[in-house]
C-alpha cells in the first residue's frame, strides 16, 4: 500500500465490507448518527472520529473541509493476529487514544540478536531542537541508542515486514528502527512523538514523510525494576516484557495530533532496559 501525505480517502470505503453495509443500511433507516457511532466504537473497535466521518459520508454530509487521511489499522476483535510470519497476541486495546499492547511480537532470539547487533554502535540519544530542528543532547533523554537503516539486515527486514502486516502500514512509511539502551537512572521524560507544526524546529521534520502517525515501542528485555513506559494523561503504565510491544496512534485520521499520547520511559532502577522504537510516518520516509 502506498500513501501520499495529503491524499483524500473515502472513510466509508476503508471500513470492512460488513461495516460498510451496516452503516449504509442504518443511515437509510434513519438511525441516529451518535448512537450508530457508539456501536461502531464499542463493537467494531473503530476510532470515534472515523466512525462519525464514515456515517457523515454515507448520509451525504461529509464535511468538505475534513481531509481524511490514511491511518494504520489493526484488526479489531482479535486476540491473535497473524502478522506475516508470526502470530502476535493482542493483550489489551484502548480506544482513545488508541493504545495496544502486543505480546509475542518478537522472539527471544530476535531480541537478543538486535541487542548484540547494535552493542558497539550505541551513542547518547538526542532530541529535536525547538529552534532549528537539529538533534541535540538533552537532560530529558539519557538513554543511548543506535539508528538502523530500513532493511539493514535480514532480521531488520523481517521485523519491518511483520510490523507492516500487523498495522497495515507500508514499510516505506517507517523510519529506521532505533535500538535504545537504558542503564540505571536513564530515562526519557514525558514527551510527544508527533512534531508540533507550530514550532519551527519540529516543523522542519514534517518535510520528510509528514507527521509521525504512530509509534511502536518493542521491548527487547525485561527490566528488574523501573523502566516502564507510562502515559501520564491517561494513567497507563506498561512494564517491559521481552518480546512484547506497545503501539500508540499519535494522530487521528483527520490528522490532528493527540495530546493524550504524552508518554515517558521511566527511570530504570535495576537491570538494563533495551527497546527498539519504530516511528511510522504519514507518507514515505526517504
Ligand atoms: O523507552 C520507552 O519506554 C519509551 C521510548 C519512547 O518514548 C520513544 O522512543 O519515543
Amino acid at each position: 500500500m502506498m500513501n501520499t501525505p495529503h491524499s483524500t480517502l473515502s472513510m466509508l470505503a476503508s471500513l470492512p465490507a460488513e461495516w460498510q453495509a451496516w452503516v449504509k443500511e442504518n443511515v437509510a433507516r434513519g438511525c441516529e448518527p451518535e448512537g450508530m457511532a457508539d456501536i461502531m466504537v464499542r463493537d467494531g473497535h473503530f476510532k470515534a472520529d472515523l466512525a462519525r466521518l464514515a456515517i457523515a459520508e454515507a448520509s451525504g454530509h461529509a464535511p468538505a473541509a475534513v481531509r481524511i487521511r490514511p491511518h494504520p489499522r489493526i484488526e479489531a476483535n482479535a486476540n491473535v493476529i497473524q502478522a506475516a510470519d508470526r502470530p502476535v497476541n493482542v493483550l489489551f486495546r484502548l480506544q482513545s487514544p488508541e493504545v495496544i499492547l502486543f505480546g509475542n511480537l518478537l522472539s527471544e532470539e530476535e531480541c537478543d540478536a538486535l541487542i548484540a547487533y547494535t552493542q558497539q554502535r550505541l551513542e547518547r540519544s538526542p532530541v529535536v531542537g525547538d529552534t532549528d530542528g537539529s538533534t541535540q543532547i538533552h537532560a530529558h533523554r539519557t538513554s543511548r541508542g543506535a539508528m538502523l537503516q530500513r532493511g539493514e539486515t535480514e532480521l531488520v527486514t523481517r521485523i519491518e515486514n511483520r510490523l507492516a502486516a500487523l498495522i497495515h502500514w507500508p514499510v516505506e512509511n517507517g523510519e529506521g528502527l532505533q535500538v535504545l539502551s537504558y542503564e540505571k537512572g536513564n530515562e526519557y521524560r514525558p514527551h510527544f512523538d508527533w512534531f508540533d507544526p507550530n514550532v519551527a524546529g519540529p516543523r522542519k521534520h514534517l518535510e520528510r514523510g509528514g507527521q509521525r502517525v504512530a509509534t511502536i515501542v518493542m521491548y527487547l528485555s525485561d527490566v528488574e525494576e523501573g523502566g516502564g513506559t507510562s502515559f501520564p494523561k491517561i494513567g497507563l503504565h506498561v512494564q517491559p516484557k521481552k518480546g512484547s510491544a506497545v503501539y500508540f496512534a499519535n494522530t487521528s485520521a483527520a490528522g490532528e495530533v493527540d495530546h493524550n499520547t504524552l508518554h515517558a520511559g521511566e527511570p530504570v532502577e535495576r537491570g538494563i532496559k533495551y527497546v527498539a522504537t519504530k516511528w511510522l510516518r504519514e507518507g514515505e520516509f526517504k
